[in-house]
């Protein structure tokens, strides 16, 4: 916590090392996986996600051949989603004022797992009731390269080093922002080994 804010783009804004040190999250994010394991989501498309997930909090994110959508129990058990950790909340509540959106509660926070490999194509996070409120995503681990395409998903992105702690914060005019995640390089990290977590906290209802 403490570098000065860096601007990607208008209303997105990379608060570097804010979530360090990782250590504590990353035995967190075992709690909730020993509960709800990752597991690789299917598109409406037909497809696989490349990237591993699961969730924490009342509502949890899903994707099946029936769409997206937020659910409060976890289909594969039929569980509720663990619950999300204060210290999770309190993150992303700071990161979020860090940003200029003061007043952020998430009622949910998306834990995705990347591989060397893994990737996330252009997309945007708009499955959430409530476009006012920011979508605060933490980097922990290997580090990746974040694209932001902005309000189109042609053109080139901006591509932004994301590393261990490093959170980025994004709303307003920028909350309907096309992002993305470059395929994976191979690496060890004295944390997380062989992967990258990212938890993307989000106001879904
Ligand atoms: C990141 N992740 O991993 C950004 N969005 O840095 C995302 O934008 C994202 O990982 C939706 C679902 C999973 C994600
Ligand atoms: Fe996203």
């Amino acid at each position: 916590m403490a570098a000065a804010p860096m601007t990607i783009a208008p209303e997105v804004t990379l608060l570097r090392g804010f979530a360090a040190p990782t250590r504590p999250i990353v035995l967190a994010i075992e709690v909730v996986a020993a509960l709800a394991p990752f597991r690789h989501l299917k598109t409406p498309g037909g497809g696989t996600m490349s990237v591993a997930m699961t969730n924490c909090g009342p509502w949890g994110w899903h994707s099946d051949a029936r769409g997206y959508r937020y659910t409060a129990s976890d289909p594969l058990s039929g569980e509720p989603w663990p619950p999300m950790p204060e210290s999770f909340r309190a993150l992303a509540r700071k990161a979020a004022m860090r940003g200029g959106f003061p007043g952020f509660e998430p009622d949910a926070c998306l834990v995705n797992r990347y591989v060397p490999g893994a990737q996330m194509g252009a997309h945007r996070d708009w499955d959430e009731l409530d476009k006012r409120f920011p979508i605060v995503s933490v980097s922990i681990g290997l580090p990746a390269l974040f694209l932001w395409y902005g309000a189109t998903r042609r053109g080139r992105p901006l591509v932004t080093r994301v590393e261990d702690g490093d959170v980025v914060v994004w709303g307003g005019s920028a909350r309907a922002g096309y992002h993305g995640v470059r395929k994976l390089a191979p690496g060890d990290h004295p944390v997380t080994g062989a992967l990258r977590y990212n938890l993307t906290f989000r106001r879904a209802k």
